[in-house]
């Protein structure tokens, strides 16, 4: 167990490492619980470094020490261990023991049915020996892996490999959170790249025996990445091989560790029967985000965590490039945002938030964040907005071949395009040092033949930023014409003061503006713009995210209207919507998009932001009763969208069938509301594929009529640990609110609950937290629930506990009943003897100080 006080570590305080490190060598003897660990590590110190050595090292048993071939017998710590060092260049030796079956947290070197494996980011090599744990040291790494085991893998290309042995040798310099180590008995399913310069890499996706009918799409995602980054950033793969594992047991998604990229099974086993489109479209996207990092994180890589932004902000935004590229770009978009509004915003705008680029933090693990991520990507985004897609592509060559090979910053990585394009950034900047998501008001006026669009910013002071200044805010703007035209082309109003004004001349007439098109910056837009300028949008607007948007905006006022003052659903919406999912020439995916209405957490910010206190309450049943509305609205419409959209050749996973089978379910919904579960029934006997049985399932729970489905789907799919994730998952998403903690709770007495497995814990209790209305049920049985698995997980995974602590994040948005009971929880939790590091510091920061 690690100190309990957490140090909170400041950007401010960043010092160089006294040394740098010429060559790492290491030799693992693996055993379950007592793995021998030997390093040899070749230290150089720099000029004026005092001669005195930290190496980071925790849950270590050191067996023997050495210097120059000479013991030493270092200080020793919770953290890492000190020693008096030469003055000169000198060789580190060491031999620790560590307990692999026994590391639960899934940080460092640890067990996953049966097979050894690692994750290092951020902060886990120091568990499997002592060293320099930070990004800023890198080095060049040769590993010798000793074990009974087929498969034992390493970073770099393979050296040797004989019965029980393998060595590898990584010839690119990299920080040791990027290490990784692999040993099981596993298969492999090969496959082979040959790069622009004409090298043959070999390609390899390591498996569970069992899973090898699950790699085709993953092993073509990867091949479909690597020529993408080629020909999209001209990057070039750098080594022979390129190794990619599934494990069962991981933290997160998946780890881009320098040519042995090892992914959650989740996030790359693949097939029709057992995965749905969405999952593939994750699937696909993943493998290229892991895939990219190999430039974006691992040549250039962060000179220390608090540039984290660095390397995540640009590889999400290069996979949504690539996805937007695969599949559809409009598509792609809309789902950002929806997942943007959906996570980011709640955390810019409660007791998390923080910059992209934060400036302090006590456990790192814990600014993995949405913020950093997909706020990060928003960043670029709009850099590139700003200074144009060659400037950008110019500006990225320029990073690559003057940074390859460094560990960097944010303010190299600005320099890169100051240099680049001649222009400021200084003000540009404050988008990585400022928290919080700035509202854009827009006011529009027509005085004597001039149309003045008038912009004004804000960002609410919060902790990490009191005194907020403006931000440099790319708006895209067009104006149409009252009957459609387009007067003026889309183009970027860049908004640099509190409040400006932008003036078009020689209009015919009062124009309609469509504004932040393609969502050109990470705002809350608020417009003072007549109904009918939003209806005219969702009809005429030339862009597919903003015609999207006018929906949206239309079923967000009706709604709020409904959860107000008991309006009745808006007609003038949904004659709106009736005309766009009646276009043929609008893409399937795209209508699917269309139907959704907005979701209720998202929602209750609105009411939140708007000064009311949301009730989920109120908020379901307006939700509810907009979607009857919908399902009443269109008539024949709905039977003809899904007989049309119905796919009969074989099943792929690609984006226009995917399309199709999204307007379909969709669509299914509603015929299920005012006809019955019949069709889901069918739909779910019928199926040939994960997609199709699993949205028929859904169905038939959401309408009460899951029974026997639930238990066919249980029989057929029991296993299959990820489908089997779905059906617990499934069943906590479909409950009806006062369901969901009941459902929630009897899952988790389930014998397949193995809650030390995190796709497991996930698959119930994020559902739970997630289900807006069920986990704010008045009688606080969600948030006890939640609560008490939190209490449970803290002692053996500290990181999954404290990311799923963010459920609690916008407790102070709710009536003073809820709000009690939160209180209650939070504290509780707080008071648990021994609690994480990672786990206080999340709580502390959400409970805050005033009561
Ligand atoms: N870089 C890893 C995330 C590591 C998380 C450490 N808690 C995966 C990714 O972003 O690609
Ligand atoms: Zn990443």
């Amino acid at each position: 167990m690690r100190d309990a006080t957490p140090q909170t570590i400041y950007l401010s305080d960043y010092k160089p490492f006294g040394y740098d490190v010429s060559s790492v060598e290491l030799t693992f003897d693996l055993h379950p619980t007592a793995t021998r660990v030997k390093s040899r590590i070749a230290f150089v110190p720099k000029p004026g470094t005092e001669p005195t050595l930290f190496l980071h090292g925790e849950n270590l048993k050191l067996i023997s020490a050495h210097i120059d071939g000479a013991p030493v017998s270092p200080t020793l710590t919770a953290t890492g261990l000190t020693c008096d060092a030469p003055a000169a260049s000198f060789i580190w030796e060491a031999e620790v023991e560590i307990d692999p079956a026994g590391n639960t947290a899934l940080e460092g070197l640890y067990m996953s049915n049966g097979m050894y494996c690692t994750q290092c980011e951020a902060e886990g090599f120091r568990k499997i020996t002592y060293y320099p744990d930070r990004p800023d040291v890198m080095s060049v790494f040769t590993v010798r892996i000793n074990g009974p085991h087929p498969v034992l893998l390493s970073n770099g290309n393979p050296v040797s490999a004989s019965d029980g042995a393998a060595e590898w040798h990584d010839p690119w310099p990299k920080p040791a959170y990027l290490f990784a180590l692999v040993a099981g008995e596993l298969v492999a399913h090969p496959g082979e790249f040959t790069t622009k310069s004409g090298r043959k890499v070999d390609l390899n996706l390591y498996v569970r025996p069992g899973d090898e009918d699950k790699c085709a799409f993953g092993m073509q995602a990867l091949k479909d990445s690597m020529k993408w980054d080629e020909e999209v950033y001209g990057r070039e793969y750098d080594l022979d091989i390129f190794n990619i594992v599934a494990v069962d047991d991981f933290n997160m998604g998946a780890m881009e560790n320098k040519g042995l990229n090892i992914f959650n099974s989740a996030a790359v086993l693949g097939s029709p029967e057992t995965s749905t489109d969405g999952n593939f479209e994750r699937i696909e996207a993943i493998i290229a985000h892991e895939y990219f990092h190999n430039w974006t994180g691992n040549r250039i890589t962060c000179r220390d965590w608090f540039q984290l932004c660095l390397k995540e902000g640009l590889t999400v935004f290069r996979d949504s490039q690539f996805t937007s590229d695969m599949r559809s770009a409009p598509v792609k978009r809309i789902a950002d945002v929806i997942d943007l509004r959906a996570r980011q915003f709640p955390e810019d705008q409660g007791p998390l938030a923080h910059p992209v680029r934060p400036e302090s933090f006590q456990e790192i693990n814990n600014f993995y964040t949405a913020t950093v991520y997909e706020k990060g990507a928003e960043v670029i985004g709009m850099l590139r907005r700003l200074v144009g897609a060659e400037a950008y592509s110019k500006a990225l060559d320029l990073y690559f071949e003057r940074h390859d090979g460094q560990a960097c910053t944010i303010e190299d990585w600005l320099k890169v395009f100051e240099d680049a394009t001649g222009r400021d950034l200084s003000q540009f900047k404050r988008w990585y040092s400022q928290a919080g998501t700035p509202t854009v008001t827009v006011k529009d006026a027509w005085y004597a033949g001039s149309y003045i669009l008038t912009f004004t910013q804000n960002l609410k002071p919060s902790t990490p930023t009191p005194d907020p200044q403006p931000q440099v805010i790319p708006i895209a703007t067009a104006l149409f014409s009252p009957s459609g035209e387009e007067l003026v082309p889309s183009q970027i109003l860049e908004l640099t003061e509190a409040s400006q004004s932008f003036t078009f001349e020689g209009l015919p007439e009062r124009p309609i503006p469509s504004v932040l098109r393609g969502f050109s910056a990470p705002v809350v837009l608020e417009r003072d713009l007549p109904q009918e300028h939003t209806t005219f949008l969702l009809a005429h607007d030339t862009d597919p995210f903003n015609r999207w948007e006018a929906g949206r905006s239309l079923a967000r006022a009706s709604l709020l209207a409904m959860i107000r003052e008991d309006a009745k659903p808006d007609t003038g919406y949904l004659d709106g919507l009736h005309a766009v999912l009646a276009d043929d020439s609008l893409d399937p995916a795209y209508r699917a998009l269309m139907l959704n209405l907005p979701g209720q957490s998202d929602l209750a910010t609105t009411l939140h932001n708007e000064g009311d206190t949301p009730d989920p309450d109120a908020i379901w049943a307006a939700t509810e009763k907009m979607a009857q509305a919908q399902a009443a609205h269109f008539g024949d419409l709905l039977d003809q969208l899904f007989d049309q959209h119905q796919v009969t050749e074989p099943y792929q996973p690609n984006a226009d069938q995917a399309g199709r089978r999204s307007l379909a379910n969709a669509t299914l919904r509603l015929l299920c509301l005012r006809d019955g579960p019949a069709r889901a029934q069918a739909q779910y006997d019928a199926a040939d594929n994960m997609t199709q049985q699993l949205a028929g399932l859904a169905l038939l729970l959401r309408e009460g009529a899951g029974e026997d489905a639930l238990k066919s789907f249980a029989k057929q799919w029991q296993d299959d640990r990820l489908v089997m994730d779905k059906w617990f998952a499934l069943q906590v998403m479909q409950a009806q609110p006062d369901q969901v903690a009941t459902t929630a709770a009897r899952l988790t007495e389930h014998p397949d609950f193995n809650w030390k497995n995190p796709n497991r814990f996930r698959a119930v209790l994020g559902p739970l937290a997630s289900h807006h209305a069920g986990f704010h049920k008045a009688d606080g049985a969600g948030y006890q629930l939640l609560a008490d698995w939190l209490i449970k997980l803290d002692p053996v995974n500290p990181q999954t506990t404290a990311r799923m602590c963010s459920a609690f994040q916008t407790w102070r948005r709710y009536d003073a009943n809820r709000r009690g009971l939160i209180a209650t929880q939070l504290d509780r939790i707080l008071g648990t003897p021994e609690l994480s590091p990672d786990t206080t510091e999340m709580l502390t920061r959400i409970r805050g100080t005033t009561s």
